[in-house]
């Protein structure tokens, strides 16, 4: 069984790690040399330590080999990125990976779509694209939509023991693909049609940004009230069936802030909500550049240093990332920033390489992103290496006690104002 997955990103690459491992033969096929070359010199491009090792074994065993160029196979798999752009989906990138398998496509394949995608999208045009082989689907070859469910950090637990849903345009395709998927898969896999495992995936993913959007909603409403939004939702909490999430600098990443939109884009006048929870995620960054630039006007500070460039905690995926915007926002307002993240691999123009630079000659600092190493820095350590004295926390992460121990003045993301005075 010779498998073939276009897409090796965070969802391609472990994948096909995954099925390499398990006895198939697989292709992983990219157009970024940064990927496809680095496969092949034995680097993993995610910090996965179990994935890094099992690629350097499914690499000496000749299962899995990377490529710029698709071969014949038995099963192609599709996990190219499905971006947004003014409000729209991108289906570019899935359009030319599916035209590539047509020109390969042949009786008996099984295709499987695991990028995320709207609803019709299976049976509508990626069925189209793939009939161009003048094959027919459901007779000449199988498909299914099977959306990827897995967190980044995590991905290893989350390929092999989280439930997936495989929704095939006829039961035969789900039925292979459950087959295929089961050589490493030990969660449930549930059987539906393509169109409901399109929806359902959409659906995962928009109720965590209206959650998320409640959260950040809280926090402005708190922070109006001068209730302290941290305090205040760690005793909502306490109710049985009250689980706030975490207010922050914004929603990033590549499917949450995206995914909300494929169900805008089909039901525009029923998905209000929706529409208001993503302008509330998305609106976030800008309050935090705003409350950058208050704390600097009151305490006369020039410079702002921010900590973290990445979408989330302990990882280097800078996609969507909220700190871009902050950082643009900075810009416009003419304030001086630089930006600190020891995950980062591809720096930016603003970007410093260590703590030291970092806190040299800045008024404040802002955590944006809560990395480990950020949470557990010793306030003695930074004050030994910087005299400023000022951190915004959007984290909510840094005990406020502590930090004010050792002479740091911590402003609170929400709860800060009464210390401006403002
Ligand atoms: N965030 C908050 N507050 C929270 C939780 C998250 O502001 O309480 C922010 C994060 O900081 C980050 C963004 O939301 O910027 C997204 O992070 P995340 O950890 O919620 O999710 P992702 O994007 O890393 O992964 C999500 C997951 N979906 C769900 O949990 C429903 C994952 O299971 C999906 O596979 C993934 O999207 C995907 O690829 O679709």
């Amino acid at each position: 069984m010779k498998i073939g997955i276009i897409g090796l990103g965070y969802v391609g690459l472990p994948t096909a790690i995954l099925f390499a491992n398990s006895g198939h033969q697989v292709l992983g096929v990219d157009v970024s040399p940064r990927v496809v070359d680095g496969i092949n010199s034995r680097t993993l491009h995610m910090e996965e330590e179990l994935l890094q090792q099992m690629l350097m074994r499914v690499l000496d065993q000749g299962s899995l080999q990377a490529s710029y160029e698709l071969e014949p196979c038995n099963t192609f798999i599709v996990a190219v990125p499905t971006p947004v752009a003014n409000y729209k989906i991108d289906l570019s990138y899935l359009e030319s990976a599916c035209r590539n398998i047509t020109r390969f496509l042949k009786k008996g394949d099984l295709v499987v779509i695991e990028s995320t995608i709207g609803p019709g999208i299976t049976t509508g045009p990626i069925l189209g694209w793939l009939e161009e082989s003048g094959l027919k689907a459901g007779e000449d070859f199988s498909l299914v939509h099977m959306p990827e469910r897995v967190i980044p950090g995590n991905i290893y637990k989350e390929l092999t023991e989280n439930g997936r849903v495989i929704g095939g345009i006829d039961p035969t395709s789900t039925v292979r693909a459950k087959e295929l998927y089961a050589s490493f898969v030990k969660g449930e896999m549930t059987e539906t049609d393509a169109t409901t495992a399109e929806t359902v995936k959409v659906l995962e993913n928009t109720y965590r940004d209206i959650n998320i959007a409640i959260a950040n909603e809280f926090l402005l409403i708190c922070e109006k009230l001068n209730v302290n939004p941290w305090e205040a939702f760690a005793i909502a909490n306490q109710h049985p069936r009250v689980n706030i999430l975490n207010p922050g600098p914004g929603v990033g990443g590549h499917c949450i802030p995206v995914d909300p939109w494929f169900l805008v884009e089909k039901a525009p006048e029923e998905a209000a909500l929706l529409k208001t929870a993503r302008f509330r995620n998305n609106a976030m960054p800008e309050k935090v550049a705003n409350d950058i630039a208050d704390i600097l006007d009151a305490t006369q500070g020039k410079k702002v240093s921010l900590f973290g460039t990445s979408y989330k905690a302990n990882t280097g995926d800078a996609r969507g990332t909220p700190t871009k915007v902050i950082a643009t926002t900075l810009e416009n307002k003419g304030i001086a920033y630089n930006t600190y993240d020891p995950f980062q691999i591809l720096p930016w123009e603003s970007s410093v390489g260590s703590l030291q630079e970092a806190v040299d000659g800045v008024g404040l600092i802002a955590v944006i992103v809560a990395h480990d190493s950020f949470i557990q820095l010793p306030p003695e350590q930074l004050a030994q290496l910087t005299s400023c004295r000022h951190i915004l926390d959007c984290t909510n992460r840094l005990d406020k006690t502590v930090w004010e121990e050792a002479g740091f003045m911590i402003y609170t993301f929400g709860h800060f104002r009464e210390q401006l005075g403002k």
